[in-house]
């Protein structure tokens, strides 16, 4: 297949004004009927032949103007062209009705109209609407929608878009609900749910005392598990308001939970679609960490109805558009509802685990790409991540206030469009006066930025201070397609300390906005220098550094991140083999018992690195990496700081205990962290494989499940004791017991293949639930020792997986595909498995187009 290019993106030629839809659903047979006003279109292209996206329809009948008396209509796999009869124009403003039928029951795709579990679902990004009827199916196509939804009465409730209209009986055990939206949005916003579902109902009033009517749709059972995505998102509906200005455009909000979904939700308008897993919670089902994603994904989602759909993105290449914000606003919203610190330690760390690997891969792509062949394939932790990252440093660079006026213009200027990347750098300026041109460069770039830095002291007399120059120098590296790279602009927020902690300057902001630059500063001492606060720009900073620097940095700076930083890096020396454990024990000690500090952050302190964390930083070094090794130095570092710390462990264990009833409060789930991170090392030591077991008993799973992480990390014969009870505790519970798998899949046991082999090989394991995969399949693939191992079974165990999934969900496995991306980093014989499993992967007959991207991607 050719790719699709940004630089080829022509306006539309017609464009749909109003789009109305029925439909009879049946699982095998559903039909719908559209009726779409057309109009000409504003490109050069206007007026031409009707070219409509269409897969996988029946087309049963079609007319222009009421008319079956049709112009000639060619009908091809990717959808069809109405072209005018006898060289006749189309008028210029034209009606078209046409009828299709479709199989939500073999729509195991999950794009478009499928069942799941009995509930009919859609899932309309990024071009999944043209699986629903013939539609120019692209963003920049925006209209108003009438939906009419007609079922069996054992279907009872009927969902779709915007305002709800007229409901009532029809002959034969039948019944309709009639839906409009008034605000005009591109065909993936399109969404239609109709099963039978229990809600969970609140109200809130807008900022200018409109009602809106919330429901949260699940299915029956699971209506006591919605209270804290219902909390969290009247909590989202109110920060939006004061944080952004703006309010909610609609009578009614809808949350539907379905369990067979690709994504982890889709903001379509009015009626956002989630996969389960990021709504349903209760103490018992769910952790803390879930509590804390389901707050952030809903908020995410509903952030999207103003980044998102009321103003749109113009083609996908824009996607960073409304993604990149949308996960910023959520960032911004999750540092207020919990720690601002603990937030952002944990956005970086993800950061450098999915985007960062992916940036130094095969896979390495701009956060604006400028071609592909499957735009599944593109929403990434580049796309999402980064593109987040860069508005981070626009509001740095620009300053909070400007930052909220460029977002004003923005909302002024651009609703109700759909717009692209120079659209939104054109508010920055407009709001700041500043040229943003170099800016742009981060749109464009794949690859990480790394910044060295060198430093130099002349002391002016002896003890009576001194100059001190700090030089910074960026460089970075080449990436598929991209050989060469442009400095970019990079601020990096700084600041100078004294050998007591103390700040010799004010703190600020370096702009690093050329290859090198040099800055001195007159000081009455040489500074240790606290470099990148607050993790300022997505980049690699490199700086030789002393044991001794980074505790003092850990005890004295004031700056969180950079704290955590410094711990890290010490922990990385010692997992690396390059200093002590008990050394790294005597720095971190006065932290992690400072009563003063949030107990989040000082588990943080404590969690180390992980090994995929080392194996990046072995290769990144120039070394390949060697799993085995690796694995046998992490556990032994482990081993060694359990033991340095075994008291304050103990201790931190016994305070930490939360009294009274759970709750998900970030107090609580961080003073949980804390023991759990606490008991992860003391489960390294013959007396914590019984405190790990004691704790199995947990009511909560936020305590349960570390727990048996911990009893499983121990080696304890326990462990299988215990992950039997769980499961017999929790059989009936899909998500729960995805976790249960999770765990064995993520074990460093030496059977860790052989089990997950017969998880996966047994008779009632549901591999065609994306979460279900997942919790498998994928997550073996994040066991670096097991999926490492050398003899390549781990990665046959894989490829056959991926090889069986594609034709059922491409999109899926070509996303758990991405776990070969990495195969670079190791040594030339695991090198020679991983490209023959990619090989095997790409000769695959029939393969998706998803999956064929990808692997020839990581092959090149
Ligand atoms: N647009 C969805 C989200 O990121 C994903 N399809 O929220
Ligand atoms: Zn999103």
């Amino acid at each position: 297949p050719t790719p699709i290019r940004l630089a080829d993106y022509a306006p539309p030629a017609w464009v749909a004004e109003h789009v109305d839809l029925t439909f009879d659903l049946a699982p095998r047979g559903a039909r719908v009927r559209a009726r779409i006003r057309f109009v000409k279109g504003p490109g050069e292209a206007a007026g031409g032949p009707l070219r409509l996206d269409g897969q996988k329809l029946r087309l049963l009948s079609a007319a222009v103007d009421g008319t079956d008396a049709l112009p000639s209509i060619t009908v091809d796999e990717e959808g069809l062209t109405l072209a005018p009869a006898d060289n006749a124009p189309l008028p210029d403003a034209f009606t078209w009705e046409a009828e299709v039928e479709i199989d939500p029951e073999a729509n195991t795709e999950l794009e478009g109209l499928y069942l799941s579990n009995g509930v009919y679902c859609t899932q309309c990004e990024a071009e999944g609407f043209r699986k629903i009827t013939y539609f120019p199916d692209r963003p920049d196509v925006m209209a108003t929608y009438a939906v009419r939804i007609e079922a069996p009465t054992s279907i009872p409730v009927l969902l779709s878009n915007g305002e709800p209209g007229a409901t009532g009986p029809l002959p034969g055990d039948r019944h309709f609900a009639e839906w409009t939206d008034p605000w005009p949005k591109p065909s993936y916003l399109f969404a239609l749910v109709a099963g039978e579902l229990v809600a969970h109902t609140d109200a809130f009033t807008t900022a200018s005392g409109r009602p809106v009517a919330l429901a949260i749709h699940v299915r029956p059972g699971d209506e006591d598990r919605c209270a804290y995505a219902m909390d969290a998102l009247k909590r989202s509906m109110r920060w939006d308001e004061t944080e952004y200005g703006r309010e909610y455009d609609l009578s009614v909000f809808n949350i539907v939970a379905v369990d067979d979904f690709n994504m982890g939700a889709m903001e379509n308008k009015g009626l956002n679609v989630f996969n389960s897993k990021y709504v349903l919670a209760s103490p018992e089902t769910a952790t803390d960490r879930d509590y804390e994603l389901i707050e952030g994904i809903i908020a995410h989602e509903y952030f999207h109805n103003w980044t998102g759909n009321r103003i749109t993105c113009r083609d996908w290449f824009q996607l960073c558009l409304k993604e990149g914000l949308t996960v910023f606003r959520d960032q911004q919203f999750s540092a207020d509802m919990r720690s601002e610190a603990v937030q952002r330690i944990d956005q970086v760390k993800m950061l450098r685990a999915r985007q960062f690997r992916e940036d130094a891969g095969p896979l390495a792509h701009p956060v604006r790409p400028e071609e592909f062949i499957e735009i599944n394939n593109f929403y990434t932790a580049t796309v999402y991540e980064k593109g987040a990252e860069l508005i981070r440093m626009l509001r740095l660079i620009v300053g909070a206030e400007t930052y909220r006026a460029a977002l004003d213009l923005y909302f002024d200027r651009h609703d109700g469009q759909a717009c692209t990347i120079e659209d939104w750098i054109a508010v920055f300026e407009d709001a700041s006066g500043r040229d943003l041109t170099r800016f742009r460069l981060w749109y464009a770039q794949a690859g990480t930025p790394r910044v060295t830095v060198s430093e130099g002291w002349v002391e002016d007399a002896p003890g009576q201070g001194g100059r001190y120059t700090l030089t910074l120098r960026q460089e970075t590296p080449s990436t598929p397609g991209q050989p060469l790279k442009k400095p970019v602009p990079i601020p990096v927020a700084f600041g100078l300390l004294g050998a007591d902690g103390r700040e010799l300057i004010e703190p600020g902001v370096l702009e690093l906005d050329d290859t090198e630059r040099c800055w001195s500063f007159e000081l009455p001492e040489r500074p240790v220098p606290s470099l990148l606060r607050g993790f300022s720009a997505p980049v690699i900073l490199e700086r030789r550094s002393s044991e001794a620097e980074r505790a003092f940095l850990l005890a004295h700076d004031r700056d969180p991140f950079n704290r955590w930083e410094a711990a890290r890096a010490l922990a990385l020396e010692v997992m690396m083999g390059a200093a002590s454990a008990d050394a790294f024990a005597e720095a971190l000690l006065p932290a992690i018992t400072d009563a003063s500090l949030d107990p989040a952050f000082r588990a943080l302190l404590l969690t180390l690195p992980g090994e995929d964390e080392i194996a990046r930083e072995t290769w990144s070094r120039g070394r390949p990496a060697d799993p085995d090794a690796i694995h046998a130095a992490a556990k032994a570092a482990r081993k060694a700081l359990a033991e340095a710390l075994e008291p304050e462990l103990r201790g931190l264990y016994e305070a930490m205990e939360t009294p009274g009833p759970y709750t998900p409060e970030a107090g609580d789930a961080g003073r949980r962290a804390l023991r759990a991170a606490a008991l992860g090392l003391l489960a390294r030591l013959p007396v914590g494989a019984g405190m790990a077991e004691a704790q199995c008993g947990a009511a909560n799973m936020s305590d349960r499940l570390p727990a048996l992480a911990a009893l499983l990390a121990s080696g304890s014969p326990a462990a299988d004791a215990a992950l039997d009870a769980f499961a017999a505790d929790w059989r009936h519970d899909p998500l729960v017991m995805d976790k249960w798998r999770m765990l064995q899949a993520t074990a460093s046991r030496p059977d860790t293949l052989a089990r997950v082999k017969a998880l996966s090989e047994a008779p009632d394991f549901p591999w065609k639930t994306p979460n279900r995969f997942r919790s498998l399949v994928a997550a073996f693939a994040q066991n670096p020792c097991a999926f490492h191992q050398a003899d390549g079974s781990g990665y046959r165990f894989l490829a056959d997986w991926l090889i069986r999934l594609d034709p059922v969900n491409p999109q899926t496995a070509a996303r758990v595909a991405g776990a070969f991306e990495t195969w670079r980093r190791y040594d030339a014989k695991r090198q020679k498995l991983i490209r023959a499993e990619l090989s095997r992967i790409a000769a695959t007959e029939g393969l998706s187009r998803d999956m064929a991207e990808i692997v020839s991607r990581m092959l090149d």
